[in-house]
């Protein structure tokens, strides 16, 4: 009657939204959930929060932290007293998981960018450590290849908002003139906003602006941030099914990818 989540920071927008629905559904099914958060400030580990969560008697966990998928399967091996269920992972990683393709929405961000006639692309990508951060920035790249265009610079920042501020000021220092920024997540993207507005460059006139996540306060950034959606709520509610019904039936451990789509609103044109 009690499932664990073992999260990434609960500071960032997207995973405490994810934590939200699976509360929710999970409590519609008549499960509580443990929530053990990695603290990376002191390098906790996450073989070290999913014992704490055994310690608690707890045999089904969701795990939303970034694993390269031999890591993830690792884990699996080594806690096979548990099922695990992974949500930031490759989707095509063998491990069970419920996550988003990471080439949908990337890739509708550069062909609506390039239609509205953009040539000039920055890139600023989630942090290096990120599998989707990675897999992300791949899908922009191929994209661009695609229209025989290469960024006109790129940085990584570390998914908040004060990395984006950073980072976007010294992308204008490398390189003024591009004219579009794909920006890895919506929390960088704010800081972005806030750092344009300040230098008094305009969004959209001088530089489109296109997110990633579309978390609540996206459409409220100001101009409202055009984005690649995820429908976290639904990534929430279809992990807690899935393992619920995997614990039930062993051969139900069936994986699933979400689409990820882009919203147009007011940063771009
Ligand atoms: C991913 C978010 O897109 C990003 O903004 C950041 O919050 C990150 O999580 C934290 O790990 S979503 C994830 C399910 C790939």
């Amino acid at each position: 009657t009690t499932l664990g989540l073992v999260t990434t920071s609960l500071a960032l927008h997207a995973p405490s939204q994810v934590a939200a629905a699976v509360k929710r559904y999970a409590n519609a099914a008549d499960y509580q959930v443990l929530i053990a958060m990695i603290d990376e400030n002191v390098n906790q580990s996450l073989q070290n929060c999913i014992n704490e969560l055994k310690s608690q008697r707890v045999d089904k966990v969701i795990i939303n932290v970034p694993l390269e998928s031999s890591d993830a399967e690792q884990i699996v091996q080594e806690n096979d007293d548990i099922l695990c269920l992974f949500l930031d992972v490759d989707p095509y990683s063998a491990v069970f998981n419920v996550s988003f393709n990471p080439a949908d929405g990337t890739r509708a961000s550069v062909k609506y960018l390039y239609e509205q006639g953009h040539r000039e692309f920055a890139l600023l990508a989630g942090p290096e450590e990120s599998v989707s951060a990675n897999l992300r920035l791949k899908s922009w790249l191929d994209t661009l290849e695609s229209y025989r265009l290469k960024p006109v610079s790129f940085s990584h920042g570390n998914w908040d908002a004060q990395s984006g501020y950073n980072g976007v000021l010294q992308l204008l220092r490398e390189a003024p003139e591009f004219s579009a920024l794909l920006v890895g997540n919506d929390q960088m993207a704010l800081g972005v906003l806030s750092a344009l507005h300040q230098r008094g460059v305009a969004v959209p006139g001088q530089i489109s602006v296109i997110g990633y996540d579309d978390t609540y306060e996206s459409a409220f950034f100001h101009p409202a941030l055009t984005t690649v959606s995820l429908d976290l709520d639904l990534q929430g509610k279809e992990a807690v099914a899935r393992l619920l019904l995997a614990s039930e039936q062993d051969e139900q451990r069936s994986s699933s990818i979400l689409p990820a789509k882009l919203v147009v609103r007011s940063s771009t044109g």
